[in-house]
């Protein structure tokens, strides 16, 4: 709860510890009702603070001190101070020693911070702040110590100990207790210890490194989880590989781990060699995982796996450095995915949620830098703009430099800072140093926040054969930071003649072309850039690849969009001209819609889309995702004003029209790839994601039509179909179909065959959390009384109350502020269970400003309701106090 944490930490104030501590040595009692801390700290003077031995000021929260020794010598009341985060005692010599025991209670930590139990087995969350709910420590990133870990628990209920680096040492205590030594070789901040006991089944593989080394691979579940494992193991067995090929990076250790458990705050975590998993990113079979489920765990397997290097290894000097492990590690986790599967697929999904969701935080009043100057509570600022942006600009800077030299930079930044804690200067001198290129401007998307518009007009002169690009770059303001210097953007672009043709490029100055596509570097606020020797009016292609996180705008035509569309050579720039194209469609129907008109629907988009359908060359997870029209969310990022019921209904109007329209080439794909589907077994690979993927984007179009035959198709692939992926999209149809009778079996069926199965019944909740149809509050309510529902799984917040508030746009923003009440009623509640899942599920609520009055006063009133609630976690007091200000 609020105590003194709430105050602002700034980065300008960043002090080396005044202390380091060399060893730690931790014994771990585990019992039902409590659990005993032992800690050993082998400290010394941080030579690099100055001189005289200042007072150790230690973190500690919810902690009972039991016993305290500085130097064997048993401290009493007089020696030290407490208060509710510090224990302050004062050294006598440059080196010491710290004994310290404290009582905690995992069992009831709803938190999941620190050490806590989730169902029966205990395990730990110690990043950003959480070990110092565990023992009294030097709870910051730039303390990095080797660990050594004894755990002692009963044997019967806790058969599995488990914690960082090698095991060393086990044996059996009397009273039906065992014990288990851990030793991790590698000097590590807390936030990256873990431990795990319960009673857990492991698959086990191995690998050989590059250099002949044989790891361990050691995946521990529920017992009944079991056969849901080889999928993520595949995935950390190609991650392993990967990042020697492309990175050069070895595994360190002889054994790696990765536990799945229930109850957890976020995706994952990468505490070294004992990687702890939410089990929806390690769990994935076909029966029970879809294809986008089976995808993330790759990506998640591969996040945590390259963090080893990118965040263990080297790590960060300071909380505001986040971004310096996470933008890096996503960068690397996306590009995996990328070489692993479709490349131009991976960039539209990238791409579509940067834009939805990023943009819009970057946008909203918690806007903040990629490495930010202030915060209150760190856990508020595990953002998308740290992790997607912070990937953006990695990948900025990977286009900057090209391959090579990107390499070139990260073994020099690996090989310098083994073993620190470092800063993104750090890292930005090392891809310097390593290339030669100069990135002092390049910084800017470091240091200042916001979305930068790119405005760009054309000149082409017939006489002279030039063709000029005006670019224009501004940045909105954001909180605390109204004026904003030119960022480096840089541009990839294609021109192209009236037949599709790449034209060469040659700028003014240039004695010859330099090929056809290539990448301009803007750098001033205003910049024109001449290409010579071109022969005809050219259309350009620009931002290729989405080569920086701006708002581009351009006056293309609709006729040039569709040319885009067939021309470009760019697979994601021709994704681009659809979506383009689309979005100007749909803001003319919510125009139409606005003023009272009748709505119709531009045939250009029609004809475009038919064209894909028709074209069975074509990528079919290319052809799906240009099927699927701008999502309501992003409709709303890119409104001025959003109109939460025009967007809707023109969103839905367009779908109507088109699948009426492509009634026939629709079906004809969906049951040629149904068809496919029925005669192959499940594989998890691209060609089978993409056949996959249009079938069932076909199948919810078709459903609009309301055919008979539809309708039969629709239940026969829910019913038989022997993957997750095809039944739950069958049942999501269903489920938004107005078809009542169907829908309710199919929804019974569902629950009683998955009852048993958490993640699955995730799936149930959130298909009817994201239900458009009327009555969704009502829906969400009953749901919420289901008995596989509980507030202190963050899994089933997120998968009801969050698919709600996030994806059912027309019935969270009913017009009566139902849906606003409803979302800070559980923020409240969850404020004292879980402050971190309270204050991220409050994100919906702080985007008061897209809307018009109305709304934009009941969601205010809300977020004041929830201000005068109570005693705030500093988590949610942080996100409501500026959401407000
Ligand atoms: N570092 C982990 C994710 C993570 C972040 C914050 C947490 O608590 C505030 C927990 C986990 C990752 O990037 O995978
Ligand atoms: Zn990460």
């Amino acid at each position: 709860m609020r105590t003194e944490q709430s105050k602002t930490i700034y980065l300008k104030d960043y002090q080396v510890p005044d202390y380091l501590i060399d060893e730690t040595h931790l014994t771990f009692e585990l019992f039902e009702d409590h659990s005993l801390v032992h800690a050993q700290l082998v400290m010394r003077r941080n030579p690099e603070a100055g001189a005289g031995l200042p007072p150790l000021v230690l973190d500690g929260q919810q902690l009972e001190l039991l016993e305290l020794k500085l130097d064997d010598r048993e401290l009493g009341e007089g020696d030290y101070s407490l208060t509710a985060s510090h224990l302050t005692l004062q050294p006598t010599q440059e080196r010491f020693v710290v004994d310290s025991s404290v009582r905690i209670h995992p069992e009831s930590n709803t938190a999941l911070e620190g050490l806590y139990k989730s169902g029966t087995m205990f395990c730990t969350q110690c990043e950003a702040e959480g070990f110092r709910k565990i023992t009294f420590y030097l709870d910051r990133p730039d303390v990095m110590s080797k660990f050594t870990t004894t755990v002692s628990a009963e044997q019967h209920a806790y058969p599995v100990l488990l914690s960082n680096g090698n095991p060393v040492a086990s044996g059996s205590e009397e009273g039906g207790r065992h014990w288990a030594t851990w030793e991790d070789p590698f000097k590590k901040p807390a936030y990256l210890f873990a431990l795990v006991a319960g009673d857990l089944w492991c698959v086990e593989d191995s690998f050989t490194t590059m250099s002949s080394r044989e790891v361990a691979l050691r995946i521990y579940v529920e017992p009944e989880n079991i056969d849901k494992v080889q999928h993520a193991m595949d995935s950390l067995k190609r991650s392993m590989k990967w990042d020697e090929e492309v990175y050069g990076r070895e595994y360190d250790l002889d054994i790696f781990m990765i536990v799945a458990v229930n109850d957890f705050n976020m995706g994952a975590m990468e505490n070294k060699g004992l990687n702890i998993f939410n089990s929806s990113c390690v769990l994935a079979k076909a029966e029970t995982a879809t294809d986008a489920a089976h995808q993330r765990v790759e990506a998640v397997v591969a996040h945590e796996y390259f963090h080893n290097w990118s965040g263990n290894r080297v790590t960060c000097r300071d909380w505001f450095q986040l971004s310096l492990k996470e933008g890096f590690t996503v960068f690397r986790d996306s590009e995996f995915s990328a070489d692993t599967h479709s490349r131009t697929v991976k960039r539209i999904e990238d791409v579509a949620y940067l834009r939805t969701h990023q943009f819009a935080e970057d946008a909203g009043p918690m806007a903040h830098p990629v490495r930010p100057d202030a915060y209150m509570e760190i856990s508020n600022f595990y953002t998308l703009t740290i992790y997607e942006k912070g990937s953006e600009v990695l990948r900025m800077i990977h286009t900057l430099l090209g391959p090579e030299l990107f390499r070139k930079g990260s073994d020099l930044y690996f090989e310098r800072h083994d073993g620190q804690a470092v800063t993104c200067d750090d890292f930005v001198k090392a891809m310097e140093d390593a290339s030669g290129i100069d990135l002092t401007q390049f910084k800017r998307w470091y240091t200042q926040a916001g979305t930068p518009r790119l405005q760009v007009s054309e000149a082409y002169d017939a006489s002279a054969q030039t063709y000029s690009l005006t670019f224009r770059q501004s940045c909105p303001a954001t909180p605390g930071q109204s004026e904003k210097l030119p960022f480096v953007i840089p541009l990839a672009l294609g021109l192209l003649d009236a037949q599709g043709n790449e034209l060469p490029l040659r700028l003014q100055g240039e004695a010859t072309a330099s090929g056809t596509g290539r990448v301009l570097s803007i750098t001033e606020a205003e910049q024109t850039f001449t290409f010579e020797g071109i022969a005809e009016q050219p259309l350009p292609s620009l931002l290729r690849g989405f080569s920086a996180p701006v708002k581009l705008s351009f006056p293309y035509s609709r006729d040039q969009l569709m040319f885009l569309m067939q021309h470009d050579s760019d697979g994601f720039n021709r994704w681009e001209a659809g979506q383009q194209l689309s979005v100007q469609v749909l803001q003319e129907l919510i125009g139409q819609y606005q003023r009272g008109e009748e709505l119709a629907l531009d045939q250009r988009l029609v004809e475009a889309l038919r064209t894909l359908l028709l074209d069975e060359s074509l990528d079919q997870a290319m052809v799906a995702e240009m099927l699927s029209l701008p999502g309501e969310a992003y409709l709303t990022e890119i409104s001025e004003v959003a109109d939460v019921e025009a967007i809707h209904e023109a969103r839905e109007f367009a779908r109507l029209q088109l699948a009426a329209a492509l009634y026939t080439p629709l079906l004809a794909r969906y049951q040629a790839n149904r068809d496919v589907s029925r005669a192959t077994p499940y594989v998890a690979e691209a060609a089978h994601f993409a056949r996959r993927s249009l079938q069932n984007i076909a199948l919810s179009y078709l459903m609009l039509s309301q055919q008979a035959e539809v309708l039969a198709a629709c239940v026969e692939q829910f019913e038989n179909a022997d993957n997750m992926t095809e039944r739950l999209a069958a049942l999501a149809v269903l489920v938004n179909s107005p078809f009542e009778a169907e829908r309710s079996k199919a929804l019974a069926m569902f629950a009683d065959f998955f009852k048993d199965d958490a993640l699955v019944m995730d799936q149930w909740f959130s298909v009817q959390a994201g239900s458009p149809l009327p009555g969704g509050l009502e829906r969400v309510h009953a749901l919420m009384q289901h008995e596989a529902f509980t507030l202190k799984n963050p899994n089933k917040v997120r998968a009801l109350i969050g698919a709600f508030a996030n994806q059912n746009l027309i019935n969270f923003h009913q017009a009566d502020g139902s849906g606003y009440r409803f979302l800070a009623d559980q923020v409240i509640t969850l404020n004292a269970l879980n402050p971190q899942i309270a204050s991220r599920l409050l994100a919906p609520l702080t985007r008061w400003r897209k809307y018009a009055p109305a709304r934009q006063a009941q969601m205010k009133a809300e977020l004041e309701r929830i201000l005068a609630s109570g005693e705030l976690s500093s988590d949610v007091y942080e996100v409501v106090s500026k959401s407000l200000a």
